[in-house]
């Protein structure tokens, strides 16, 4: 990083010695993973400084948000409303769960079999390691998977920050009143810690926001239906990471000028690969940063990933909240719909994602699926063999991977992505 911000983060009770062993970790995979890729639209500049800064410029800035009155919200789900963060005039932050640090710490607390996600969570709070925890003033948790649930109750007991909304795992229309409240319990929450009340006009801007961060999103995943695909699989899932942290409207910005100069390419035929590169669709549990093992190891056999069926992916913005709402009751109505549109597998059934998927496939011409489910994820793992009698079904081949953030299993990942890209070319020549 430019900046020296010992200090900073010294105050905010990181351990700094193991955070110096982060950075340099995470800037050498930066530069090995996507420092080394060809042919990189130069709109990426900006998330490469974005990432170069992910501990540095962007907690100034948001430290400067909290001496401005501005409420900091960490969370670890896309369940959590971003526009009610927004209308309290909060700032939203997912935190820092991608990377197999403070394990030996969050094992003190946590079984040895629980997905890496959660372990990671805990693991950066105990080490010392995550800016944003110790900047947050709410943390706001789900009770998605069982996992999850359990751990935010050990993360309230170390952090006294912590609130935990009811997901339903239905959506039956008692599902659906049921999550209706916890949005106002949200909302209420929100206000009260905050001191600012979710008024009409506030919530109205909050969403216009959100919704066109989801926008620009959209456009960016539409791109990359063309073949040749103009910008990696790598790229796009980094934005989308990105879009958990960043200053949205800025982002939002940042990403629409991308896109100016992929619809540039798009029209002169330039890709980030050949054309006629064997496509690939991922889907599954999510890819926090700096999770891009599955990615790199797809992209560096010789395919180029198109999407992400994943909430660091297409759930993240695949629906709007209907605009024109003219009261707080029917701006939150509509919010809450608008979420309950997340095929998130804790969900029972969960056929909208199998359409999804589906969907997916089709509209970016994948020619194959990658399951990607993180180990211990229970959902993800059960509900992989519902997506891959759907792809199958389809005639995509289909191919299941379990996984963690540790690279023991590298080597043996490469070797089955390679064979399922020779499978996908072999049944194009057939
Ligand atoms: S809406 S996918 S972000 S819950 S990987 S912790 S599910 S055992 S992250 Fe998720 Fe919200 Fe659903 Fe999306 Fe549990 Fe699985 Fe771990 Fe997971």
């Amino acid at each position: 990083m430019a900046n020296d911000y010992r200090e900073m983060w010294s105050g905010l009770g990181l351990n700094l010695e193991a955070h110096d062993g982060l950075m340099a970790v995470l800037s050498d995979a930066y530069q090995n993973i996507y420092l080394s890729q060809q042919n990189r639209p130069a709109g990426m500049g900006y998330f490469d400084f974005v990432i170069s800064e992910v501990h540095g410029q962007r907690i100034v800035e948001i430290l400067k948000d909290k001496i401005d009155g501005k409420t900091i919200v960490g969370t670890f789900c896309l369940y959590v409303p971003e526009e009610l963060i927004l209308a309290v005039d909060g700032v939203a932050i997912g935190l820092c769960a991608g990377a197999e640090v403070g394990s030996d710490e969050a094992e003190k607390y946590l079984p040895r079999n629980v997905c890496a996600l959660i372990k990671a969570f805990l693991g950066f709070k105990l080490a010392g390691l995550c800016p944003y925890v110790e900047s947050s003033d709410l943390i706001i948790g789900e009770t998605t998977c069982d996992g999850k649930k359990k751990a935010y109750e050990i993360l309230d007991d170390i952090t006294h920050k912590v609130m935990v909304v009811e997901v339903p795992h239905t959506k039956s229309e008692e599902g659906k009143r049921l999550w209706r409240k916890e949005v106002q319990k949200i909302a209420d929450k929100l206000t009260e810690v905050s001191g600012k009340a979710i008024t009409l006009p506030r919530l109205r801007e909050a969403s216009k926001v959100v919704d066109e961060k989801r926008k620009a999103l959209k456009r960016l995943s539409s791109l990359r239906a063309y073949d040749p695909a103009p910008i990696s699989g790598l790229d796009a899932l980094l934005i989308n990471q990105v879009s958990f942290y960043d200053n949205p409207v800025r982002f939002t910005a940042k990403v629409i000028e991308l896109c100016d100069e992929l619809d540039q390419r798009v029209k002169s035929g330039k890709g980030i690969a050949p054309k006629g590169t064997p496509r690939i669709l991922l889907s599954g549990s999510p890819m926090a940063i700096p999770n891009w093992k599955v990615h790199a190891i797809a992209e560096g056999s010789g395919a180029v990933v198109v999407g992400e069926e994943s909430c660091v992916g297409e759930r993240n913005f695949a629906t709007l909240v209907e605009q024109g709402f003219s009261s707080v009751e029917e701006g939150l109505d509509l919010i809450a719909d608008r979420y309950l549109t997340i095929n998130c597998a804790c969900f029972t059934p969960n056929e909208g994602r199998l359409q999804d998927v589906t969907n997916m496939t089709r509209t970016l011409h994948a020619d194959g699926v990658i399951h990607y489910a993180l180990q211990f994820c229970t959902p993800y793992m059960v509900e992989a063999y519902k997506v891959k009698k759907t792809t199958e079904k389809q005639g995509t081949p289909f191919l299941r991977i379990e996984t963690d953030y540790s690279m023991e299993d590298f080597g043996q990942l490469k070797t089955r992505i390679e064979a399922f890209v020779e499978l996908i070319k072999e049944k194009r020549t057939s």
